[in-house]
C-alpha cells in the first residue's frame, strides 16, 4: 500500500502467492466487499478469460481483480471493459511501449497480447450492484512457455523491454489509472472515455470477423457506440452493433 496514490481502489487489499483465480475470489465477497477492493495472486491455477476460456498466469505476472459498484443498468457494464482496457493500455503505454487496445478486451504491442481483461456481473440483477473487473498482465513472464496456439499470439513486457518491470510500482500505476478513469466514468459522459479509447485503438478501420454464440459477422469495424458495441459494416452496405463477441481481423 505504500506509495498507493488512490483513494477509492486498493483500501483493501488482498494478496495470494497463489489463487485458482482472483475473479471468483472477489466474485464470492463481492456483495459484501467494500467497493474498491482488489485481489492480486502471484500466479493462478485457473485463471479464467471469457467463455470458458484460459487465462496463462505463472508466477512474473500480474494478475488483479477490482470490484466495483457503479450504479449503472446491465447494458452499460461493457463500458467498464473499455474503460479497464484503457487504463491497462496508459499504464503499459507510461513504460514506453507502444500499446493498443483491440475492441473488446486485449492490450496490443505489435499484433501481441500482453494483457487481457474479464469483467463479470450479477447477470440476474436488472441494475449493476458489483461488478469485477480482472486484469491479466504479461509482465514478467516467458511467453515462450505458453502451450503452442498461444505462445505465438503473446508477449510480455519483460519481452517489449529487454528488463524486467518493477511489478509493484506498475500494479500502483495501473490502480492510480484504474481510479482516474472510473472518476471520468462517473462524473462525465461515456464520450470522454471513448474517444481516448478509440485514440489507442487497434480495432477500428480493419476488416474483422464477430463471432457471438448466436452469430458471425464480417465487414469492417467502423466505430464504437455509446454502450460499447463495435459497429461493423458489412459487404451489402448494412451497419451491425454487437456488444460482445470475440473479434478477429480478417485478412484482405
Ligand atoms: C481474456 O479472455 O483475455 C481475459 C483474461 C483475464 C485474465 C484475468 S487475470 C485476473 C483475473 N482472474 C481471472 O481468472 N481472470 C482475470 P479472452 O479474450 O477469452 O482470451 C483468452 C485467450 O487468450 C485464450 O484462449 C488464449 O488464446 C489467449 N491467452 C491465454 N493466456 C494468455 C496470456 N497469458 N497471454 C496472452 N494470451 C493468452
Amino acid at each position: 500500500k505504500d506509495g498507493l496514490n488512490t483513494t477509492l481502489i486498493g483500501n483493501n487489499i488482498f494478496y495470494f502467492a497463489e489463487l485458482e483465480s482472483t475473479n471468483s475470489f472477489a466474485k464470492e465477497m463481492a456483495k459484501e466487499a467494500e467497493e474498491g477492493t482488489v485481489v492480486i495472486a502471484e500466479s493462478q491455477k485457473k485463471g479464467r478469460g471469457r467463455l470458458g476460456r484460459n487465462w496463462q498466469s505463472p508466477k512474473g505476472g500480474v494478475n488483479l481483480s477490482v470490484i466495483l459498484k457503479p450504479n449503472i443498468p446491465l447494458d452499460h457494464a461493457a463500458r467498464l471493459t473499455l474503460m479497464t482496457g484503457l487504463a491497462a493500455a496508459n499504464t503499459i503505454r507510461s513504460l514506453g511501449l507502444d500499446a493498443r487496445i483491440k475492441w473488446p478486451n486485449d492490450v496490443l504491442i505489435k499484433d501481441k497480447k500482453v494483457c487481457g481483461i474479464l469483467t463479470e456481473v450479477d447477470a440476474e440483477m436488472e441494475q449493476v450492484d458489483y461488478i469485477i473487473i480482472g486484469i491479466g498482465i504479461n509482465a514478467n513472464v516467458n511467453v515462450d512457455d505458453f502451450p503452442p496456439g498461444i505462445r505465438e499470439n503473446a508477449t510480455s513486457l519483460q519481452k517489449e523491454l529487454g528488463t524486467e518491470v518493477n511489478r509493484v510500482e506498475f500494479v500502483q500505476k495501473l490502480l492510480y489509472e484504474i481510479e482516474q478513469q472510473y472518476i471520468k466514468f462517473k462524473t462525465q459522459e461515456f464520450s470522454a472515455i471513448l474517444s481516448e479509447w478509440i485514440n489507442l485503438s487497434d480495432t477500428i478501420g480493419k476488416n474483422v470477423t464477430i463471432m457471438t454464440p448466436s452469430k458471425m459477422v464480417e465487414g469492417k469495424a467502423i466505430g464504437i457506440t455509446d454502450t460499447g458495441a463495435i459497429s461493423v459494416r458489412t459487404k451489402d452496405g448494412k451497419r451491425v452493433n454487437l456488444i460482445a463477441g470475440r473479434c478477429v481481423y480478417t485478412r484482405t
